[in-house]
């Protein structure tokens, strides 16, 4: 039988709502807090400082005693990342490069782009699997570095997950759960299905950046997803807006930290 195309959009649809569906169920039923990289790199005297990062972090220790299961993130560079503008020549700091990769993630060298310090290899067109656009940053949160490290003001316990990101020098992670190309994976949701996380509240630096990729890759994943944005911090503000327009069409919600704080304990 021939469908015409409203049909097949229907179908496709139920079929989409009804794959999330079974996602979800998948997941438990608890609910955590995703604290991503409130780390001294995005604080003041850090190498990225993002403009009022310290503020929030009196709202994290506040919003965690609600939350049985807290996971934070770090961003977590090797000496030489891609994402470092001192390793292209000619860019400047928030200048956006296209990075492409083979189907085994290896990096490949583009003639268009003078990269040191980074290992890349020719790759013929059909082998190029993964294409990704990349800002370029100043040089940041090194590894165990003073600089890389979660804030010391924020409370922390000790069964509480800690997760690096962006340790592969080729290829940067934005998101707390996947790389930028999605073909790495983070331990996080691991680590949240083991607790039977099934609800995240995302919070930290930056909401245009890494809370922006990291809630969008957990509604994918099939967690119910909150931001809860008075306990976050961007850099740009147009990518702001950008950010919370887009993660609102996907679903997320956006709350305050009053309302969430407010809701009662016995809720959360
Ligand atoms: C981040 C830029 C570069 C973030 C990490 O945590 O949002 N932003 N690396
Ligand atoms: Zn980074």
């Amino acid at each position: 039988m021939k469908k015409n195309s409203s049909t097949t959009q229907f179908l496709f649809l139920a079929l989409s709502v009804s794959i999330g569906h079974v996602v979800s169920a998948l997941k438990g039923h608890k609910e955590a807090l995703l604290v991503i990289d409130v780390q001294n790199c995005f604080l003041p005297g850090g190498s990225l400082n993002v403009e009022g990062g310290e503020r929030i972090i009196p709202i994290i220790n506040q919003l965690r005693e609600r939350f049985e299961v807290v996971a934070f993130t770090r961003d977590w560079h090797p000496k030489h990342h891609i994402s470092f503008a001192s390793h292209h020549e000619g860019m400047k700091v928030f200048d956006e490069i296209t990075l492409q990769y083979d189907k085994d993630g290896n990096l490949c060298s583009d003639p268009s782009r003078k990269t040191s310090n980074i290992t890349e290899k020719d790759c013929s067109e059909d082998e190029i699997e993964h294409t990704v656009k990349q800002q370029v940053f100043v040089d940041h949160c090194i590894m165990d570095t003073p600089d890389s490290a979660l804030s010391q003001e924020l409370v922390k316990q000790k069964n509480d997950i800690v997760v690096n990101k962006g340790s592969n020098p080729e290829v940067d992670s934005y998101s707390a759960f996947f790389n930028n190309g999605g073909f790495e994976k983070t331990e996080l949701e691991a680590l949240l299905d083991e607790k039977q996380v099934g609800k995240v509240y995302v919070v930290g630096i930056a909401l245009d950046f890494c809370v922006f990729w990291s809630a969008k890759d957990a509604q994918k994943l099939g967690y119910e997803t909150i931001v809860i944005k008075d306990a976050t911090k961007g850099i740009f503000q147009e990518s702001m807006d950008h950010a919370v327009e887009e993660m609102t069409k996907q679903g997320i919600q956006i709350l305050t930290s009053e309302s969430v704080l407010g809701s009662g304990k016995e809720e959360l």
